[in-house]
């Protein structure tokens, strides 16, 4: 059932709920000297290339080949269209490594058709902080599907990931493999409703007209927290003292420095936004919030050719209320002309999606670690951990 899925070293379908099994590696490293020194055989026709996302001629190959075969929903309605700069952003973080930026290209044309990446990511598992790869943008032409291409791919970036002295990753799929160790679901919030449903994304409500959806989801001009603005380099210090103590209640967390932070949560134009709470009294910074830009391309509609969706990232509440945080959010999105915000039950994120207007999605998210066993599957609010 799992050919390729069954000779690695993940939860396996057979071993869940058996407690016997202890937690953490499932295979111990081996010394570097011993990794496969030369790159997994490709069908003939086809070579390995390192992508170098600096170069804006290889930046737009990668964006072509995910704008037009990457991840689309169950109904082939929407494709996801990660933006050129986002790619650039979600690829590069602080001590990444060019040699896990994948391709495989056409021998002949030099043409990419397949593409997979990691990025480096200290994560906590408990109370243990692994270094891992997070392994994202898995992307095989659709002419070249159902071919065991994929196989090929995740081997040579588990070897190349093996080369660097790392031997664990997380990495999330729309597809249930051997084992989830958390299945998650998509919330959205609609802000535009009109478009959202003259391109098929949702539906009237029963007993609902246009005016009464459009009032439903009308959301203020501006953000109602006092001191509630956006993040600026000199707030990095605080940010991090805030995420970390936060995140540390979370049995699945990063662990972000001040680096990460700068990296990953620093405003970056139709990338990342971030806002926080500064307490006008003590400028105190007691709350914050983000979210990133992820639109998808709207497949065969005549009068929409995308849609513009945020996506909660990481949020922190002590002081403010995280619905009247969430509220500031969908606000600023609402306000930058997005027209859906989306959220995973990740996190604490349970505690204002239905106040919040927010309805589930059909599509599930399954979160996974390679090489590296959990006695147990967990909550998605025990996960404080989103991927891109
Ligand atoms: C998937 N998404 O089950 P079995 S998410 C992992 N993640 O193997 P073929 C997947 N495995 O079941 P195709 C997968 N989808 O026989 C399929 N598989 O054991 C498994 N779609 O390969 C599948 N992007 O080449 C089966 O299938 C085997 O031609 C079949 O290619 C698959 O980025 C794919 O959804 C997904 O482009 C490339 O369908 C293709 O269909 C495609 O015959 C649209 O493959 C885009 C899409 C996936 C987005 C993502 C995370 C990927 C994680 C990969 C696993 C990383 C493991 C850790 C490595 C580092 C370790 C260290 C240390
Ligand atoms: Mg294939």
């Amino acid at each position: 059932r799992h050919k390729f899925w069954e000779t690695q070293p993940v939860g396996q379908f057979k071993d869940i709920g058996d407690s016997s099994l202890p937690e953490g590696p499932i295979e111990p490293p081996t010394p570097v000297s011993e990794v496969k020194q030369e790159p997994y055989n490709l069908p003939n026709l086809y070579e390995w290339v390192t992508c170098d996302m600096e170069s804006e001629e290889m930046s737009l190959e990668v964006y072509n080949l995910l704008t037009n075969n990457y991840v689309e929903d169950d109904e082939n309605m929407f494709r996801f269209n990660y933006s050129k700069e986002f790619l650039s952003w979600a690829l590069r973080p602080p001590g990444y490594f060019k040699s896990w930026h994948i391709g495989v290209c056409v021998k002949s044309s030099k043409k990419l058709v397949a593409f997979i990446t990691g990025i480096p990511a200290r994560i906590r598992v408990h109370d243990q902080v692994v270094t891992m790869a997070e392994i994202n943008f898995l992307c095989v032409h659709k002419k070249l599907r159902s071919k065991r291409l994929a196989p090929v791919m995740i081997k040579e970036v588990t070897r190349r990931v093996h080369l660097e002295n790392i031997w664990q990753a997380a990495y999330t799929a729309g597809v249930v493999l051997p084992t989830p160790i958390s299945t998650c679901q998509y919330w959205h919030r609609s802000l535009n409703p009109k478009k959202l449903i003259d391109v098929g994304f949702s539906r009237l409500g029963a007993r609902m007209t246009m005016s009464r959806t459009i009032k439903l989801y009308k959301l203020p001009e501006s953000p109602l927290t006092q001191g509630f603005r956006k993040m600026e380099p000199h707030d990095i210090p605080a940010v991090t003292r805030l995420l970390k103590k936060y995140l540390s209640q979370f049995v699945v967390a990063p662990d972000f420095d001040e680096n990460d932070v700068e990296h990953w949560l620093l405003p970056k134009e139709d990338v990342v936004d971030s806002f926080l709470v500064e307490s006008p009294e003590t400028h105190e910074i007691t709350d914050f919030c983000s979210f990133y830009t992820l639109p998808s391309s709207i497949l065969g509609n005549q009068n929409y050719s995308t849609l513009k969706a945020a996506y909660s990232y990481y949020n922190v509440s002590t002081k403010t209320p995280l619905l009247q945080l969430m509220n500031d959010a969908l606000i600023m999105a609402k306000q930058k002309d997005f027209d859906v915000f989306n959220a995973l039950d990740v996190m604490k994120n349970e505690s204002f999606l239905k106040e919040l207007k927010f309805g589930p999605g059909d599509g599930k998210l399954h979160y996974y670690l390679y090489n590296y066993r959990l006695r147990q599957a967990l909550h998605p609010s025990e996960l404080g951990l989103v991927l891109l």
